[in-house]
């Protein structure tokens, strides 16, 4: 696994004491974990000898490896170098870095705690890999603390990098819980500097009745927190969203492109793309009005996003409707890569292959919430795209991480276009922001759907009719409070 792509978003330091773990078994405390959404995992016993640290790490690694997440041992370097496992933590007391980059190589994951500014420092001079940040808040979890030092002390380390220019992934460690998370992530976050990457727990999951249900909901919180960084990365590049969609929604999507912050073009002449691709935006291929034509038009134009690196969006509208569909949407899937697939759970049931036969374009469910959930994840790995699977709980899944989303409104199915418009929101979503294509896809999951939320309330809408200009006024608003930091409508957010 690349180091660059190390996800801490929600970051699991285990406990073996029985005031934690109680007398669960630890291998499955940290499996049920990985279920719920853990992205890293941190193996820390301070008591148990080298033996039994061997055998628990090595029990831990074939557990992460089959959910494809790293596995650290906590100041042991001897031990993850016996494991082969992925990387080491060290504390300020802890073996010195130098020494535990020779025993461990380049490749290894090096993490270093930091309480101060000058131990941040330090470490990312060194060639740190990521900070664990702390300690926020007093904890039972570890007594002999030393340096209390809260969101705001975060806050005063994550300014103090970014002026040194240091852009090293960092988590916050340190009582952090379901009850704080949100503020803490809030909290710590100050502009220029880059927002925390993660939060690190031990209690909140280790000693949780149910851990599987206590990593979603944290992760559910992470990706919550970094919803406006989304928003504002949009409302700063006004990205191209190029879409070549269908003939019903060009205007309402390009108004809904403009809403949210982006720059839309409707082009679905494919000899443009490849100019177009070089412009540092989207692409939206949206099969509503399917041609052999526009068939050949979308895979010239997918082709020419994946070669210039751009993001493509694909809304597979009505895919199982026909057999004409059906193959399209196969060419389209062996043509090249999509970034982010959309659809509702016809049409990414026909993108798994399976052969179910849409009335229309309409949507119907058949299956559980958990079902769509496995659905989803299998597509996402299947493809190596984000999925996102619409509904009246939507699902969004990389394959690794899978969230459902609980926002949104009845009219949104009464107006013809809103699904197509999502995928172009989508699409502005993730050409301004490259680095979590999942979070760019959850971010404009619940702008959108957030804004559908407050347009249906208004007082001047009666209806599907006078809904759809307060929806576009509303989008176009909730971009314009995030800008200026003003969060207070993600309180809405149901993710978890
Ligand atoms: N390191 P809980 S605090 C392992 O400040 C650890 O460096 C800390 O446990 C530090 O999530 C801590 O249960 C324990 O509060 C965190
Ligand atoms: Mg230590």
């Amino acid at each position: 696994m690349a180091k660059s792509k190390v996800d801490y978003g929600v970051y699991l330091v285990t406990d073996s004491t029985p005031a934690i773990l109680g007398n669960k078994d630890l291998t499955s405390v940290v499996e049920a974990a990985l279920q719920g959404g853990v992205t890293i995992v941190q193996y820390r016993d301070k008591l148990s000898d080298r033996e039994t640290a061997v055998k628990t790490a090595r029990a831990l690694h074939e557990v992460t490896k089959r959910f494809g997440v790293p596995l650290l041992v906590n100041d042991r370097v001897d031990v993850a170098v016996e494991v082969g496992c992925e990387g080491v933590h060290i504390g300020q007391d802890d073996m010195a870095y130098e020494e535990a980059r020779k025993l461990l190589g380049p490749d290894k994951i090096i993490g270093v705690t930091a309480s101060s500014i000058q131990e941040a420092l330090k470490a990312c001079e060194a060639g740190a890999d990521y900070l664990g940040l702390g300690t926020v808040y007093a904890t039972s979890t570890k007594k002999d603390t030393k340096s209390i030092i809260g969101p705001s002390g975060i806050r005063s380390i994550l300014l103090g990098l970014s002026s040194a220019g240091h852009s090293i992934p960092t988590v916050c460690i340190g009582g952090i819980n379901g009850s704080n998370a949100t503020s803490v992530l809030a909290e710590s976050s100050a502009a220029p500097a880059k927002s925390l990457d993660g939060i690190a727990v031990v209690s909140a999951i280790v000693a949780a009745a149910d851990p599987a249900a206590a990593a979603r909901d944290l992760l559910g919180k992470v990706v919550a927190g970094r919803v406006p960084d989304v928003i504002k990365a949009v409302a700063a590049t006004t990205p191209l969203s190029h879409n070549m969609t269908n003939l019903v929604v060009q205007n309402f999507a390009a108004n809904v492109a403009l809403a949210v912050g982006g720059s839309p073009i409707m082009a679905n002449y494919a000899e443009e793309a490849a100019d177009l691709a070089k412009l540092g935006g989207a692409l939206v291929i949206n099969m509503g009005t399917v041609t052999p034509e526009g068939l050949k038009n979308h895979i010239q134009a997918l082709q020419a996003y994946n070669a210039a690196g751009g993001p493509v969006v694909f809304d597979p509208v009505g895919a199982g409707a026909t057999s004409i569909r059906r193959n399209a949407v196969k060419t389209l899937l062996s043509s090249g890569k999509f970034t982010v697939i959309k659809g509702n759970e016809g049409e990414i049931q026909t993108v798994y292959g399976a052969s179910v036969t849409q009335r229309g374009v309409d949507s119907a469910s058949s299956l559980t919430i958990s079902q769509r959930a496995s659905l989803a994840k299998s597509v996402a790995r299947s493809t190596g795209a984000v999925v996102v699977l619409t509904g009246t709980t939507d699902v969004v899944s990389d394959g690794v991480r899978t969230l459902r989303v609980d926002n949104g409104h009845e009219f949104l199915g009464r107006v013809t276009g809103t699904g197509c418009t999502l995928g172009t929101t989508i699409s502005a979503m993730e050409a301004a922001f490259r680095s979590d294509p999942l979070i760019a896809a959850v971010a404009g999951m619940v702008l959108f759907e957030i804004a559908a939320e407050r347009a249906a309330v208004r007082d001047d809408v009666r209806g599907p009719g006078t809904f759809v200009p307060a929806f576009i006024d509303e989008l176009s608003a909730v971009r314009t409070e995030t800008v200026k930091g003003d969060v207070a409508w993600l309180a809405k957010a149901k993710i978890e």
